[in-house]
């Protein structure tokens, strides 16, 4: 009957845009743990021994080779916690200065040359990306701390000592709509109770993995058959009365219409993935 066949119709949307939200999910839950895990291979190798046995040469030989185990990442890095105080040493030390995320003629930013940008202007504290994997080497010497939603990003990291996600936003150079998932790196094992101040004193550095949405859905979508069947959009409802597009074209068709619900580990932000049939039956 013509009943059935809607019925029929509507759980066939749900099967498909549930396994699709199961698999974005998944993917992005397994690249947070390596990232996780990387946050303490950089703890280990890099303040638990002296000397370090991590540079940058180490640093992106591991990232790369092991870029199969973060799916949907576009790079990590890895950023130093530099009190102002210790600003100087640390260009002399690097041989170049800490550049601001930001340039004056805000037009050209997501062009994003290090050599073009201008130098961080004074602050209490700064987060120069030091390490990075080939990919995104181009954030190398930026203060993260200089763009907004990585500073909040790394503000709760060190206060939490969990894996925290940003809002979308426009990623450097990509000029793609992504995240940015960071730990913190604290210079000792810090129980796991300890206060957010304390976790904020003994955090040392910063480890981010940035996610660039457009590219990396298309991938994941294009595996799986059916693309023609289904229009997939990926929406950031952290605040529902805006919800922000991560992935898709903005569709305003009221025909049918499934909403799975995705966790991508971060209990502050909220997403959905909405699905919808290409064609009308
Ligand atoms: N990584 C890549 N592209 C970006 C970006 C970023 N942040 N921010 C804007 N475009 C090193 O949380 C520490 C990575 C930030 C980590």
């Amino acid at each position: 009957s013509l009943r059935d066949k809607s019925l029929r119709r509507e759980e066939t949307l749900a099967n498909m845009c549930d396994e699709r939200a199961r698999m974005l999910q998944d993917q992005f839950n397994v690249s947070m743990n390596h990232v996780h895990a990387l946050a303490i291979l950089v703890s280990t190798f890099h303040y638990g021994k002296d000397p370090s046995a991590i540079d940058q040469k180490t640093f992106g030989e591991y990232t790369e080779r092991t870029a199969f185990e973060r799916p949907l990442t576009s790079g990590v890095a890895y950023a130093l916690k530099v009190p102002h105080s210790e600003r100087k040493q640390f260009e002399k030390q690097h041989g170049w200065t800490i550049k601001k995320m930001e340039m004056e003629d805000q037009t050209l930013v997501q062009d994003c040359i290090p050599e073009k940008l201008d130098p961080a202007p004074i602050q209490d504290e700064y987060a120069p990306v030091i390490f990075s994997q080939e990919t995104v080497s181009h954030i190398v010497s930026i203060d993260m701390m200089s763009g907004k939603e990585d500073r909040e990003n790394i503000l709760r990291a060190r206060a939490s000592g969990k894996g925290v996600l940003t809002s979308p936003f426009k990623l450097l150079k990509s000029n793609h709509l992504g995240v940015v998932l960071t730990f913190a790196v604290y210079n000792a094992d810090i129980p796991l109770d300890s206060t957010p101040e304390l976790r904020t004193e003994s955090t040392v550095g910063y480890l981010g993995a940035s996610y660039d949405i457009p590219s990396l859905v298309e991938k994941l979508l294009h595996q799986l058959a059916s693309k023609q069947t289904i229009v997939v959009n990926v929406y950031d409802t952290t605040n529902a009365l805006a919800p922000i597009l991560m992935y898709g074209t903005d569709v305003t068709d009221t025909g049918l219409l499934h909403i799975s619900n995705l966790d991508f580990g971060d209990p502050l932000r909220k997403h959905q993935m909405h699905c919808r049939f290409k064609y009308k039956p």
